[in-house]
Parts: structure tokens; sequence; C-alpha cells
């Protein structure tokens, strides 16, 4: 059902071309977006390469101004039909950006661990949720107020960055903006936060 991310680019640049000589001759034109390589994820704030979509509002955790660290949270699309790793994360808002998951430890309690790459399936999604992968944000430049837009820079391996515009919320309400077929209602009893 996917197409495979070569023809994909080499299609958007050939309709881009298509597009601009329908242009003169009066047909409709195409948006700028998809005239463009990058494009905005429908419904979802990121620019990202060819293949590769957000499927929903990346969020970052709202916390008490005490607390240093924070996580980012979002869904991502593999378009293509390879497999994309997220090697490593950046925004201006911390100072360090780790790659998390948790894992359960002997004593059964879930407990964050850096990871050093997170896959996103070919063909298929990823999503970085409370209680499972997410992006860590260790050590905030100052506290991030409610609402507030945050870059967040994910590196693929071997592919283009993705730039994403993340929003500031409480874990309530970023809950409600994502699917939770797994969701147990309630936090799952792991320290440190998130
Ligand atoms: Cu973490």
């Amino acid at each position: 059902m996917y197409l495979p991310h070569r023809p994909v680019s080499r299609s958007i640049h050939a309709f881009a071309s298509l597009a601009l000589v329908l242009c003169l001759v009066g047909a409709p034109a195409v948006t700028a977006q998809q005239a463009s390589g990058h494009h905005a994820s429908e419904g979802a704030e990121c620019d990202c390469p060819p293949g590769v979509e957000l499927v929903s509002q990346a969020w970052v955790r709202h916390l008490p101004p005490s607390q240093p660290n924070t996580a980012a949270y979002m869904k991502i699309r593999n378009l293509t039909d390879a497999d994309l790793q997220i090697v490593g994360a950046e925004t201006p808002v911390a100072r360090v950006a780790e790659l998390h998951d948790h894992v359960q430890d002997a004593a059964g309690v879930m407990r964050m661990r850096e990871v050093a790459s997170i896959v996103i399936p070919a063909g298929g999604d990823v999503e970085l949720k409370p209680g499972g992968l997410h992006v860590m944000l260790i050590d905030l430049v100052e506290p991030l107020q409610e609402e507030q837009r945050v870059p967040l820079t994910l590196h693929l391996e071997g592919f283009e960055d993705l730039r994403i515009e993340a929003r500031v919320q409480r874990s309530d309400d970023g809950a409600g903006h994502h699917d939770h077929p797994d969701h147990h209602g309630h936090r799952p009893s792991h320290a440190p936060q998130p």
C-alpha cells in the first residue's frame, strides 16, 4: 500500500515540474506544500522529509518549574520501504536531548533508560508516549510554559532530519490528542518522572 521512498521523491519532482507547466497554461496551481520537497504533515506540525509524517501533534509534558527535565512525545509514520532509525535529537530548550525507553526492572518497576536508536518500521508507525519511548529533555534552559511551542529536531540515520514543533501541555491534555489502545487509565509507577 505504501510507495517506496525514491519513486515518491521523483514523482513529487515530476509533479512539481508538470504543475509549473500547467500554471503557464492556466490550469490550477499546486500548493507550495505539494511543490516543496519537505512538507507539513496534515494536522501535525513537522517539516518532514518526503516519506515521513507526524501522525499526531507532538507534545512536551508540562511540569512544575522545579523540575529540570521533561519529555517529548509524538507518533511518526514511515511511508518508505526501509526501516528508519532515529539516532539523535536536539532542541534549543534543553541542554541535552536523549532517546529513552522504559523497561521493567527485576522488582517489576518501570524505569527509564537511554537507547541508541528508535526504529520506525518500513510502512509503519512508532509512538513515543508516556510510559514508553520518549525524547528526554534534560537540563531545561528555562522552565517551559503551557502552550509554548518547542522546536525539536530528530536525526535519522542516513536520512534527512525531522524538524518538529511540539506543544507544551499537561499530561492529561496531551493524552487527549492520542490513541491509547493500551492505556490502563493510570500512569505506570516509575521514578523519576516523566
Ligand atoms: Cu526519560
